[in-house]
């Protein structure tokens, strides 16, 4: 990795460790970010802590995610959300003002920085050429600590990016490429830098729309240079004083590489029920639909909804269809809003949704029964818009936006001439919903509601774990199916122990009853276990409910550090014993501390099937530290002497 945008960034903020990929590393954050659904558990987290005020450069909680309001617990969370940012040193950004990649982007962003937040897609802000992260809430909230955040050196994949993007080409088109040719778990481990003289021909919210989506390879971060494109964008934003260059040095070495050829790529489109199942979209053109929603931290800048604004213009969308767009943010929302593009949105059909994440994590527009919906968002987990039987298309707002007015997948490549947008001299630049921190903390009293329900205690590790299989699951088990979202579940995002009657609902809805039951266990997963987002409540909820391991082939990064950060020891396995061990199965692991301290070599004991097997429980020294004491919070309190 030597010389590449990756290790320089890393080597700025390296406090421990050596930069050298598998190896854990801790650096220090520069930014930190939240949003309403992980922010709320992380600032109970802050507040345990005893701290009086964040530590980090700049800290912005942003309120994007549930802003349905069904019942008072939504307005509850974003009232502590205000009064506990204003009380604690941090921006925040008001429900409306826009999802928090795309916010932190036009707002933020400072190339070069570190960046951590309570979300999976926080490598966003890589399309600047910083280093974004995505964590669990926890660890975001020992960032505002001014505590280092410790990670796995990944490997560095340079991605070469040559030639241009042909007519109806999107950026989302690029990185649906990248996931057919590499798979859901094929950034696990790795970060990605795009290079090569294909970079110019991308702007900042293209670039931003790759690096975002990195997280759905399992990447660490995704980063691009920051180079004049990057400091046109800061400048249109009326930040150019932020920019500065960062690029790769001319002998830097990359542990992978890859080509990929820009003018060669086609329209693409992902099919149900994984991102990764990608195929071109004249394969499926003539499916038919029965919705269209657009919009998302992917695909949300002024650039795309104007270019799917030309397209509705002077057009009406197919009977039986609903097409709902969610800008980014309140600044592209206003500037659709003072161009003719939100008339000509209007004009076609569409239902306009508030600057936010909306149908992306299920807050609302759950499609029909059996129906296709296609969205030019990240994910189509199984369930993910609310609707089980229906199967989630992803594509880009182009392919959306033709499709819409056909009612059926159309390659947009048959409309003729592209629409031609170029990014504004200047954007429209208003704060005003941006709420700097109190000067004086003392004349702020944060406010809980009764839904807001302290952070659960957790008890130091057993000598021994014993306990039952009570869940065998399959490969690439998402975060959707272990603590799944939508207008029902998120407003007990703050309430532990009312959510976790939610725990696994997707797969088996006993799972929470047979836990109490069996007064605790363990679960089984396969390859990849835990993709997808950094909700930490997918640990959180299992170690409330009493599950103290869980047993997979393989982890995805957050997911494993969550479930250490909660004291659940993740334990790989190989292959031959995930299929030997089977759910009701008893477990025994006899000496935990033991095989910690020394190279987490652990013997594993099946008491049903009777027979004896080694597995892994490999942990760097703190995050033995961390298992041991019962999760992070125990540890940092000792830590912080508080
Ligand atoms: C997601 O896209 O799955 C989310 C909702 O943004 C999550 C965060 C969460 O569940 O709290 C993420 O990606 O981290
Ligand atoms: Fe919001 Fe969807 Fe982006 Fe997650 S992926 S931050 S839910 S828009």
């Amino acid at each position: 990795m030597k010389g590449t945008i990756i290790e320089q960034i890393l080597a700025d903020h390296l406090v421990a460790g050596q930069l050298e990929s598998g190896h854990e590393i801790a650096i220090t954050i520069d930014q930190a970010l939240t949003q309403d659904i992980t922010g709320t558990m992380a600032y109970l987290q802050f507040e345990a802590l005893g701290l009086e005020r964040v530590r980090t450069e700049l800290s912005v909680s942003y309120v994007d995610h549930n802003t349905l309001q069904t019942g008072f617990e939504n307005a509850d969370d974003h009232r502590f959300l205000q009064t506990v940012a204003a009380k604690r040193g941090i921006y925040f950004s008001r429900p409306g003002n826009g999802i928090c990649h795309q916010v932190q982007l036009e707002r933020f962003g400072i190339p070069g920085k570190t960046l951590l937040g309570s979300d999976s897609h926080t490598p966003t802000a890589g399309g600047l050429g910083m280093v974004g992260i995505g964590a669990g809430g926890l660890d975001v909230a020992l960032a505002m600590a001014g505590m280092p955040f410790y990670l796995r050196t990944p490997q560095v994949l340079g991605v070469t990016l040559v030639g241009e993007l042909p007519a109806w080409v999107a950026a989302h088109d690029v990185i649906l490429w990248l996931l057919q040719q590499l798979s859901v778990s094929g950034g696990v481990g790795k970060a990605l830098e795009y290079r090569g003289p294909g970079v110019t021909t991308l702007n900042v919210p293209q670039r931003a729309t790759l690096t975002n989506m990195g997280a759905e390879l399992g990447a660490t971060t995704s980063v691009f240079p920051s180079d004049e494109v990057a400091r046109e964008f800061l400048y249109a934003q009326g930040r150019e004083e932020d920019w500065t260059a960062v690029a790769t040095d001319e002998d830097a070495e990359y542990e992978e590489e890859m080509t990929l050829e820009l003018s060669a790529l086609e329209p693409m489109i992902a099919q149900p029920h994984s991102p990764d199942n990608v195929v071109p979209v004249t394969e499926l053109a003539g499916v038919p639909i029965a919705q269209v929603c657009i919009g998302s931290c992917t695909n949300s800048s002024y650039q795309e909804m104007m270019t799917v604004a030309q397209i509705l213009r002077g057009q009406q969308i197919a009977e039986g269809l609903s097409l709902t767009i969610s800008p980014g943010s309140r600044q592209v929302l206003e500037m659709l809003a003072r161009s003719d593009a939100l008339a000509d949105m209007i004009g076609a059909g569409a239902r306009i949704l508030e600057a936010a994440c909306g149908p992306c994590i299920g807050m609302g527009q759950s499609p029909p029964t059996d129906s296709v919906t296609l969205r030019s968002f990240n994910r189509n987990f199984p369930g993910r818009s609310g609707t089980k039987s229906a199967g989630i298309y992803l594509a880009s707002p182009a392919v959306c936006a033709a499709s819409a007015l056909a009612g059926e997948l159309v390659d947009p490549r048959e409309l003729g001439e592209p629409p031609s947008i170029q990014l504004p001299e200047h954007f429209l630049v208003d704060d005003s919903m941006i709420i700097p921190p109190a000067e004086d903390a003392n004349s702020v009293k944060v406010q809980y509601g009764p839904n807001i329900k302290p952070v659960p205690e957790q008890q130091p590790l057993a000598e021994a774990l014993e306990g039952e299989i009570l869940l065998k699951v399959g490969d690439n088990i998402s975060t959707d199916e272990i603590m799944p979202a939508g207008a029902k579940i998120l407003p007990l995002r703050s309430n532990i122990p009312a959510i976790s009657e939610h725990a696994f609902a997707p797969i088996d809805r006993d799972f929470p009853a047979r836990v109490r039951q069996q007064g605790g266990g363990m679960i089984l997963g396969g390859r990849n276990y835990g993709q997808g987002s950094s909700r930490e409540h997918a640990a959180l909820a299992p170690a409330y409910l009493g599950v103290r391991a869980v047993l997979a082939v393989s982890f995805a990064r957050i997911h494993r550090a969550n479930l250490i950060n909660f004291g659940i020891a993740p334990i790989e396995i190989s292959p031959e014993d995930y299929d030997r061990c089977q759910q009701g199965d008893e477990l025994r692991i006899a000496d935990i501390h033991g095989a910690l301290q020394d190279e987490g070599q652990l013997t594993i004991e099946d008491v049903t099937g009777e027979f004896s097997f080694t597995a892994s429980c490999q942990l760097a020294e703190r995050q033995a530290q961390v298992l041991l004491a019962g999760g992070a919070l125990n540890w940092a309190r000792q830590k912080l002497g508080s």
